[in-house]
């Protein structure tokens, strides 16, 4: 329960209108929670029904996508588009392309997204969508022809100054070719519809790096805060996806040691340090299984599932996998193990239950919507470059990519300690991000 009657009924409203949506409903009540302190200080925003109106998308979309495979058979998939919140600018976020996409991973995907684009202090909204088709074992032609077919309808309610899609699980740099491909075919128009995109066609250099690296450079942040460093410290990281490899690189570069990785059917120990060529070789060149690692590292371990690699003695973890992929049982194996610092690359990938344990056993914790903040930030970088028909170099945008990522911890850090919650970067986060969107929607007045 909410201990503000209001809140509460807000929430009680969302588990109605939504039911069955469980990501959803604990990415609300985590936010909900830390705007109590918010809702005493700021009547204006109830009375304008700020927050009512903030936890109910602007638009849902949810579509057929029919292709073709390779037999000749006729596939049917589910495509969604949450237009979740443009008070503070067009529509933004990635397209999610798994098996485990509804309803529900869309919205708690699109509604934490608001946040983090406010925290970025550039002009971007909340958006978020996706598809339940799964690219695994797929060819490079199947893979065209769902984007084209997915993009066939998503072009009818995007555009550059209206909603800006890019990656996120599922979807890198290939799909994101595709689509751009088939957008630009149906509108006959080259713009900076989708962010992501390759370098030779309006792509920001450092947007595929930047995730990692951003997550990096916050926790660094948070780190030299509290009077600590990688250098020297033991790391884990889940997941080997996009977000993984650049955080282990970065990680890697501020002095620390990687010593684990994972996918979604296991991890590899290497007490060495992990070798990032092989990876990158076997997970962007090759995409194959993160297993593979120990043919060319015979002295690394792979173990089958994914939880056991929260068991590994670490210092800090960088959970970079997928939602709630920390439990309760997890947290309690990094604590007891002197794991002094979570930081998450992933969205929601630690459970309200998690959470508690880090908090209340000191660990410092950099929540996703603050921590990976840092890929749609280059993201938004890249709209920038795209409208002034220009490039900034590498150099350039990673140096600003810096500046926004110590900003969100600062930001995040003041606000939790102006409302009385001093350390708690989750409720810091969650307040920063809430107040510019509040402010916007309030001088905006009641348009939806
Ligand atoms: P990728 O598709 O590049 O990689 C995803 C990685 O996570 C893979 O190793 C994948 O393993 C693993 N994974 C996916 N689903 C599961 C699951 N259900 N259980 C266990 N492991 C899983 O995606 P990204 O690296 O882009 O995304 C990773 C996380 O970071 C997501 O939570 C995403 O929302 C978030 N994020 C991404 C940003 C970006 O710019 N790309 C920005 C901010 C956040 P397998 O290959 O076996 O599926
Ligand atoms: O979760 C995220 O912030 C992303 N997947 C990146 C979104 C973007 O628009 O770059």
């Amino acid at each position: 329960m909410l201990a503000n009657p209001y809140l509460q009924g807000v929430f009680d409203a969302v588990i109605k209108r939504n039911p069955a949506e469980p990501e959803f409903h604990q990415a609300v009540k985590e936010v909900l929670e830390s705007l109590e302190p918010v809702v005493q200080k700021h009547p204006e925003y109830v009375s304008a029904g700020i927050i009512d109106r903030i936890v109910e998308p602007e638009r849902f979309i949810s579509f057929r996508v029919s292709w073709v495979d390779d037999a000749g058979k006729v596939q049917v998939n589910r495509g969604f588009r949450v237009q979740f919140n443009s008070a503070i600018g067009p529509y933004k976020g990635g397209l999610r392309f798994h098996p485990s996409v509804y309803s529900g991973i869309i919205k708690f995907l699109g509604f934490e997204q608001i946040f983090k684009n406010s925290l970025t202090d550039l002009p971007i909204g909340g958006g978020k969508g996706g598809s339940d088709f799964d690219p695994k074992g797929k060819s490079d032609n199947e893979i065209m022809k769902f984007c084209q077919s997915f993009m066939t309808e998503l072009s009818k309610h995007i555009g550059a100054d209206t909603d800006v899609p890019a990656g996120d699980i599922g979807v890198g740099g290939r799909e994101i070719g595709f689509m751009y491909g088939q957008y630009k075919r149906l509108r006959n128009e080259f713009t900076g519809v989708l962010t992501g995109k390759g370098l030779t066609y309006g792509g920001s250099l450092a947007r595929t790096e930047a995730t990692g690296y951003g997550l990096c450079y916050y926790t660094d942040e948070m780190l030299k805060d509290n009077g600590k460093s990688f250098k020297g410290a033991t790391v884990v990281i889940s997941g080997s996806g996009n977000v993984a490899i650049y955080a282990a690189q970065k990680a890697t570069e501020l002095g620390g040691k990687v010593v684990a990785l994972s996918d979604s059917s296991g991890y590899i120990h290497d007490p060495q340090g992990i070798n990032l060529a092989t990876v990158q070789q076997i997970k962007e060149v090759e995409r194959k299984r993160i297993s593979e690692y120990v043919n060319y590292h015979p002295n690394a371990t792979y173990t089958e599932g994914c939880s056991g690699i929260w068991s590994i003695k670490c210092d800090i973890a960088l959970p970079s996998a997928t939602q709630n992929e920390i439990d309760a049982k997890s947290a309690q194996m990094l604590v007891d193990n002197g794991c002094f610092a979570v930081a998450e690359g992933a969205n929601m990938p630690s459970t309200p239950e998690a959470v508690e344990i880090f908090h209340k056993n000191g660990v410092l914790f950099g929540p996703a919507k603050a921590a990976n903040a840092g890929g749609v930030a280059t993201s938004a970088l890249e709209m920038s470059q795209n409208s002034m028909r220009y490039s900034w170099t590498f150099e350039e945008v990673d140096a600003k990519l810096k500046n926004i990522m110590i900003n969100i911890y600062r930001e995040s850090s003041e606000a939790a300690q102006a409302y009385g919650l001093k350390g708690n970067l989750v409720a810091g986060a969650n307040i920063a991000g809430f107040m510019k969107v509040a402010q916007a929607m309030y001088s905006q007045g009641v348009a939806y």
